[in-house]
């Protein structure tokens, strides 16, 4: 995987993505990652990028033409038109699904907005995918891109070891994963739960997926819909409901 990271903070994305697991992976060949100044590619006196907004109103706009330069550059660097993800809060929400289909890119570029954004003819011109991370504002694309390298990395393979690996971890299946333990056996007074130490695998397994249920059932329900239970799950699913329903009636 290649990742191209337009911005005026190249510095930001190379601090970020050279350090822990996707730096690891940098480091051996498995990614890579070019961040590129958009300033390198105003070609005026003063390097200026932005400009004030036709039609009034408050703040900066970037400009198209350093925008689409870099952009261009980087076409004939890779030989190809990457797709061109834009990072703006009036994106479509990232998911673990689009960072599944995002990963069998070779070649990935990320568009990072500053002040009140980029005038839309170069967006028109080189978007190809308009991605928020989330319903809330941010000063910037770079953290958002970085968000999205970073779950994209995780599914492009030998990035994760074994130990690291997806299989099992949250959002596998629309379920979130089950709770964990470690040494020592006994911590202010909490038990680790017996079945996790008695070795028996089957029972172990089968105590996992009920609390990978439990959770998502309590946490985030939303998810469920998409999940595929067992009819004996969704009868456990009723009965927690249930049971919650008459817990708060209780508290009223
Ligand atoms: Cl992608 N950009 C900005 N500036 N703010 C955001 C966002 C993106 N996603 C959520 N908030």
């Amino acid at each position: 995987m290649n990742f191209h990271v337009l911005t005026l903070f190249p510095e930001m994305i190379e601090n970020g993505m050279n350090t822990s697991i996707t730096g690891r992976a940098i480091t051996k060949g498995l990614l890579t990652l070019e961040a590129v100044n958009i300033r390198d590619y105003a070609f005026n006196k003063h390097q200026k990028v932005d400009d004030y907004t036709y039609g009034g109103g408050a703040g900066m706009l970037m400009q198209a033409e350093p925008v689409y330069l870099a952009y261009e550059a980087i076409a004939k660097r890779t030989a190809k038109r990457p797709r061109v993800v834009y990072l703006t809060p009036q994106g479509q929400v990232f998911n673990q699904a689009m960072a599944r289909e995002m990963a069998q890119e070779e070649d990935l570029v990320f568009l990072c907005g500053h002040y009140e954004g980029i005038d839309e003819r170069v967006l028109e011109e080189i978007v190809t995918d308009y991605v928020s991370i989330g319903d809330y504002v941010l000063t910037g694309g770079e953290l958002p891109a970085m968000v999205m390298m970073d779950s994209i990395s995780r599914m492009v393979p030998g990035v994760l070891n074994n130990q690291e690996s997806g299989e099992t971890e949250s959002f596998a299946g629309n379920l979130l994963e089950y709770p964990q333990y470690s040494r020592p056996e006994e911590w202010h007074g909490k038990k680790v739960p017996e079945v996790l130490m008695s070795g028996h695998h089957a029972n172990i397994e089968k105590w996992r997926r009920e609390q990978s249920v439990y959770r998502t059932a309590k946490r985030r329900p939303d998810l469920l819909k998409k999940a595929d239970l067992t009819n004996k799950e969704w009868n456990y699913v009723r009965q927690l409901r249930k049971q919650w329903k008459e817990e708060e009636e209780q508290t009223k």
